[in-house]
């Protein structure tokens, strides 16, 4: 590359090279420099809001100079990278995040400190970036966070959406959505005006036969939106490597804002049609695990498929290769089927554009793809109406019907005359209207298709991709257990934790390699380490108790057991379960003397998590968890022994305050239904335990961290169906003290009971689908079991010291490399300091 310049213009650019501040004098002189200039601002009305904007545009300068020559050396390695498409990126915030990861925080902070403020405040001045709605979009952000700790050459590839997941409040009790417009001001992206792709959408096929007699499908017409470029750096920790995040903005293509209407007066006519563009990548759909099919969201996903496949076929076709290497220069791994289309994309450039035969296209796409599902929900699996498909995209129906076509065939070879078998594997199902099986399209599409927790990559080739098993062979099927970022989720999180466990193991080198916490185990029952451990927690509890008294007004003793659930609300997670629970220890409490209430272990519970905008029957959970927590909290009999706590607006960085501050956290999933969970990992790497099922990840927590140390309960998920089935033909009495709890709701102890009609329905008529009958005694016991180990501080202590210990399978560093070994066939390149 260098040599195609001139040397002495090459001079004079590296004799001006930017270069990174590198001292907390330096870092206070961009600072200043950026509030002066860039913000046009002065000591004298320099703000938090000022000061923090300041902080980060200078550490984002930092970050670039890293990005640039990252990018440089990638293209110079030239080797195999791997594009993560995902429609969720929950990132949280960055600042302290980046100064964590470029190790600078220490002076950094005394930096600003000089300059009158307290980084922790500015830390809070940073609006999340909430691209996400739960566990797989902080998925995809943890992944990121390791594959640029790893220095891998990796990019990420998603929607710049202008609202992130709305913001919950709560009022009189009720969840009431506000809209995230998050964009203000956010030093942390760049946009690419050089950098964009027309996408068309709609219009019609048009088919001919060539002069060699081939026939050429050409699709026009319709619609065209461009799509504009914004990248995000994304740092290492303890690497100069700083990946890319690619997020799509859409707006009107240059030939489609209609200047004609615009000056000839049809002003509004105009302004629509740029509002229609601009809508694609407005909102992030705020429904986890679940499918709803709108237009609009297939209109997103085929907007940020097509911007990415040409971004990355044209960063391929530089290098000159022939079309079979593609698949050695690229993997693209699918984050669960929303970017499936990427695989019908692929085979359009391939055959319309590039002219391939169908056969070299289809292998050179199977070798190039993996996918990774996250769920065995039903209604969570994407299905698409053929006619709304074929109306935005006729030509990717086509090659779908040829996919299908070409795939039942080799099926029908290999297993003749089995037509049931074939109607269950099309791509197409038979329904009224008929339907796309996106997840079908991805496995038969993809080289590799993994689950995200042992249980659940079992379930999928037992059930929902047992047909698929059969067709491919075992081997196409696999597991990457999920993991977390012990970087944001454990150093950034829980500073003191970090800092203590550095003490004892002499280093920071657990945060790269997360193993080495085994030696901790040695110290579990050391009285003087078991203390400084129990003080940081207590410390985290205080924090925590000082932000719920500032926010709800509700005072708790830190001294009680902290009791934590928080994630998206869902019937299939099983809050309800927990806050009949809380009923339950209520009535217990009420029925008790004087003398037997001061036994009892005083107690937090704490609930956080938002509903899905339409999910009715979860915004009823949230309304009995705040008439609940008004009833006990105000109760004299009660005091300090129960209190009942919903946090507002549940996200990454409210996350990042309460994991550190849990005694006890629930993942208390119907067995079976829970993929992996991911904050069940994090609240273990910061010292707490857990109550749960036998369900995703909580199974291997048990097997490392040993089962001695963890409170499992309910059925297993093998007993799922023949219990739903006894259900369903009404042979299952319920639980008396769950039948306890439903009286006392209506009888109205909570308030009016007609609101929480559905969710005594859903037990009784409704024939109790997630089974909480079934698991709310073993439930209530395993709660008592959890109240006696508290008492005893000491043993408490030693198993949270050797749980903490035994967690460094669960670092995403782990899962990373495990997808780059055995999916991905890539490897790290070195990127120099
Ligand atoms: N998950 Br599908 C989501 O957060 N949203 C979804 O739409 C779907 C799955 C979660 C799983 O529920 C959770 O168990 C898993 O840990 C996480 O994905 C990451 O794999």
């Amino acid at each position: 590359i260098e040599s195609s310049i001139p040397a002495p213009l090459r001079d004079t650019w590296k004799k001006f090279a930017a270069t990174e501040f590198s001292t907390k004098e330096e870092f206070q002189r961009e600072v200043v420099r950026h509030v002066e200039t860039t913000l046009a601002r002065s000591l004298y009305n320099c703000d938090e809001l000022a000061a923090y904007s300041g902080a980060a545009l200078a550490m984002r300068d930092k970050l670039i100079i890293d990005w640039n020559k990252t990018q440089q050396a990638h293209t110079l390695a030239d080797q195999k990278r791997v594009y993560y498409l995902s429609l969720e990126f929950l990132m949280g915030r960055t600042l302290d995040n980046a100064l964590l990861n470029r190790d600078i925080k220490d002076y950094a902070v005394e930096g600003v400190s000089e300059l009158g403020f307290r980084m922790e405040d500015l830390i809070d001045q940073e609006h999340d970036a909430a691209l996400g709605n739960g566990g797989l979009g902080r998925l995809a952000a943890c992944f990121l966070d390791s594959l640029a700790s790893l220095s891998y050459p990796a990019w990420g590839y998603g929607l710049r959406y202008r609202y992130g997941i709305f913001k919950q409040e709560i009022i009189d009790g009720y969840q009431v959505e506000v809209p995230d417009y998050w964009l203000d001001f956010n030093p942390w992206e760049f946009p690419r005006h050089d950098i964009t792709v027309d996408i068309m959408f709609y219009g019609y096929v048009r088919r001919y036969t060539e002069d060699d007699g081939s026939t050429v499908n050409i699709w026009e017409g319709g619609e065209v939106v461009q799509a504009l470029a914004y990248d995000v750096p994304i740092p290492g920790y303890g690497t100069s490597t700083t990946n890319n995040l690619r997020l799509w903005s859409s707006k009107p293509s240059t030939g489609e804002f209609d200047f004609q209407k615009f000056n000839s007066g049809d002003y509004e006519s105009s302004v629509r049609d740029q509002q229609r563009a601009e809508t694609i990548s407005a909102v992030l759909y705020p429904n986890d695990n679940i499918d709803v099919g709108k237009e609009l969201r297939l209109k997103q996903q085929y907007f940020w498929v097509a911007a990415s496949l040409y971004d990355i076929v044209r960063r391929f076709k530089k290098s000159h290769r022939a079309w079979t290497e593609f698949p050695h220069q690229v993997a693209i791994q699918l984050n669960d089927t929303h970017p499936t289309l990427a695989i019908v994309e692929l085979m359009r450039i391939l055959v319309d554009k590039e002219h391939l035969d169908w056969d070299t296209a289809w292998n050179i796409t199977t070798e190039t793809f993996g996918y990774t599902n996250h769920t065995v929900l039903p209604e969570a699996l994407e299905k698409w109406s053929v006619p709304l498909f074929q109306n935005l995209l006729p030509r990717h129906l086509q090659i779908i019907y040829d996919i299908n076509l070409f795939f039942l065939q080799s099926v029908e070879r290999r297993f003749p005359k089995d037509r049931e078998l074939l109607s269950r594997v099309s791509i197409i199902e038979e329904s009224n209207p008929q339907v796309i099986r996106m997840a079908y399209l991805a496995i038969i599409g993809s080289k590799k298709v993994n689950g995200v927790a042992e249980l659940h990559s079992d379930l999928i080739k037992t059930t929902i991709f047992k047909d698929f098993v059969k067709i491919f062979g075992p081997d196409k099927f696999t597991n990457v257990t999920n993991g977390v970022t012990p970087r944001r989720w454990l150093h950034q999180a829980n500073p003191q934790l970090s800092a203590l466990i550095k003490e004892k193991l002499g280093s920071y080198d657990f945060l790269k390699d997360l193993s080495l916490l085994s030696g901790l185990e040695k110290f579990a029952d050391d009285k003087s380490f078991q203390k400084e451990w129990m003080d940081i927690k207590f410390r985290n509890k205080q924090r925590l108790a000082k932000y719920i008294k500032d926010t709800t007004g509700i005072s708790v003793n830190p001294s009680a057991l902290f009791d934590i659930q928080v994630k998206r609300i869902h019937e299939y997670k099983r809050q309800q379960m927990n806050i009949f629970g809380v009923i339950s220890r209520y009535l217990s409490l009420k029925a008790m003397t004087k003398e037997e209430r001061a036994k009892q272990v005083p107690r937090v519970s704490i609930f956080g998590g938002k509903a899905a905008p339409g999910y009715w029957m979860a915004k009823t959970i949230i309304r009995l968890i705040t008439a609940v927590s008004e009833v006990v909290n105000n109760d004299v009999d009660i005091g300090d022994l129960l209190k009942v706590v919903f946090i507002e607006d549940y996200n990454v960085s409210k996350a990042e305050f309460l994991c550190p501050a849990s005694d006890l956290s629930e993942h208390i999933s119907t067995a079976g239904t829970e993929a992996s969970g991911t904050s069940n990992m994090k609240f273990v790497l910061n010292g707490g335990l857990i109550i749960g099922t036998c369900d995703g990840a909580n199974i291997e927590i048990t097997r490392e961290i040993g089962e001695e140390r963890i409170f499992l309960f309910g059925n297993l998920a093998e007993d799922v169906e023949d219990l739903r089935h006894a259900h369903r033909y009404g042979k299952t009495p319920m639980d008396p003290a769950l039948k306890e709890v439903c009286d006392e709701i209506q009888k109205g102890t909570f308030g009016e009971p007609g609101v929480f009609a559905g969710l005594i329905h859903a037990l009784t008529e409704g024939g109790d689908y997630y089974l909480v009958s079934d698991d709310f005694a073993s439930y209530l016991s395993t709660h008592k079991l959890v109240d006696e180990a508290f008492k005893d501080t000491a043993a408490w202590a030693h198993n949270t010291i050797v749980a903490v210990s035994r967690m460094g399978f669960f670092t995403s560093d782990r899962a990373i490399n495990e997808y780059a070994d055995e999916i991905w066939n890539i490897d790290p390149v070195k990127v120099d300091g």
